[in-house]
């Protein structure tokens, strides 16, 4: 039998909601936990919450090399000496085999990862087109969706430098071809939003980089993909998704307040939001529900990359999440916003290396699905009792009275606060930030 014909995976009937008499199997896992599409929660069916995705390029994609070793995987798509094209079509089979086992509502790509490089760009983008179209038809078949699709403007050689901030104008032009191909066919495919991640858009060294340059290039790029946008009727939202470091040291979308500073210096702030990442989140030193608050702060919350990096190692791990404070967190942060709107938890997360059966993408998918449709119980419980944020009202009802309304209304100069401080012998004493009771009332939500 080829490769072709067997099925990759082990299991043939699609995951179903299990409940509490699920167990955790040694070998593999038999349904779901607590990943029950229909539920209701907060009024919206929880597949509707959640919107999980499963990206292209981590599965299906990575061989499982390291810098010190070659592939660990060694998927049938990937045999040496095969058709580049055949083997293309292959994967995607096999992709929507897994969304049809999981009950994945939505799926990720870069243009490379569905297609192989062609010659020329006419030919890479007519590779590109081509898996398009069979995803069109395996889409329309199974009801599966496109939350978001991007371009790979970091892998090839002629990025080394970046795409938009290369010191060679052809090659920005370059990436501009690429980028209108991708965004095109994320529109033909009706995608929720489209991703820009900065890839290789940052410096290794100032001694050969015009910071102020690059910015200038960058923006206008963004500027060129928006215009794109609105010219082709795209109704997705348009995201950049932060990153602090590698490839290049210094990346110039860092994180939230970066990308959001730099969004509106070229006045692209009302045109494009942010995915965050979990594990780009702990790289700038942030926590991951920081960068969702400041997101939402700022009116720029997009969608989420879920995942999880490793506390020890300073490098995107890029692991499936499994800690269940954590993502409750995010997650309630996400519904006190308003949800996820066109967004989604796009799962940019791969096996560890060692696992190297089929099945594992089962696993560590479901287990993760499972965990964060948890998380929504948990995020759920903590809105309905209402007590953190009725404590977090209270901590700030001074704003809302006479003096506070009447500082942020501008009515009030310096003179007058002084004056007012003086005339009433204003001595505010210090209360408690109540953290450790705070604390304790998250941990009885779990
Ligand atoms: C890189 C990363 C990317 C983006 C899409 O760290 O997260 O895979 O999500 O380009
Ligand atoms: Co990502």
């Amino acid at each position: 039998m080829s490769s072709r014909s067997k099925p990759f995976f082990s299991l043939r009937e699609p995951l179903r909601f299990e409940g509490q008499k699920w167990k955790p199997s040694a070998k593999r896992p038999l349904g779901y936990r607590w990943y029950d599409a229909d539920r209701k929660v907060l009024g919206q069916r929880m597949e509707d919450q959640l919107r999980f995705a499963v990206c292209y390029w981590h599965s299906f994609v990575w061989p499982g090399s390291d810098p010190f070793g070659g592939d660990t995987f060694e998927r049938p798509w990937h045999a040496p000496g095969g058709d580049p094209m055949a083997q293309a079509l292959h994967k995607a089979d096999v992709a929507f085999d897994l969304f049809r086992l999981l009950r994945t509502p939505y799926f990720t790509f870069h243009d490379r990862d569905i297609a192989p490089e062609g010659r020329t760009l006419a030919e890479s983008n007519a590779n590109v087109r081509c898996v398009g179209e069979h995803f069109a038809k395996k889409m329309q078949a199974s009801g599966v969706r496109l939350l978001w699709g991007t371009a790979n403007l970091f892998s090839h050689r002629r990025y080394m430098a970046g795409a938009a901030t290369n010191p060679d104008p052809e090659v920005f032009a370059y990436a501009a071809a690429q980028v209108k191909n991708a965004l095109e066919l994320t529109n033909d495919l009706s995608g929720a939003n489209y991703v820009l991640w900065g890839g290789r858009e940052g410096y290794e060294t100032l001694l050969n980089t015009d910071l102020k340059r690059e910015l200038d290039q960058l923006g206008r790029f963004m500027s060129l993909v928006v215009e794109h946008k609105h010219k082709i009727g795209f109704a997705g939202t348009i995201l950049i998704e932060p990153k602090p470091g590698e490839p290049t040291k210094h990346q110039y979308d860092f994180d939230v307040a970066t990308v959001y500073g730099f969004l509106r210096s070229y006045g692209l702030e009302k045109e494009i939001k942010v995915n965050i990442e979990q594990n780009h989140a702990l790289l700038a030193g942030h926590t991951f529900e920081h960068e969702i608050a400041l997101a939402q702060a700022l009116g720029v919350f997009g969608s989420i990359d879920m995942n999880r990096g490793d506390e020890l190692l300073g490098w995107d791990t890029d692991q499936f999440p499994n800690n269940l404070p954590q993502v409750a967190l995010a997650l309630y942060h996400v519904l006190r916003g308003g949800g996820l709107g066109t967004g989604g938890l796009n799962f940019d997360a791969k096996l560890r290396r060692q696992s190297i059966d089929p099945d594992d993408l089962i696993v560590g998918h479901a287990h993760a699905m499972d965990l964060c449709a948890r998380a929504l119980l948990v995020a759920e419980t903590m809105i309905d009792d209402g007590e953190l944020a009725k404590q977090l009202r209270a901590r700030y009802s001074g704003w809302d009275g006479k003096l506070g309304r009447a500082i942020l209304s501008g009515k009030q100069t310096l003179a007058d606060l002084a004056a007012r401080v003086d005339r009433d012998k204003l001595d505010p004493p210090p209360r408690s930030g109540r953290q450790e009771h705070l604390e304790a009332l998250l941990n009885n939500y779990l």
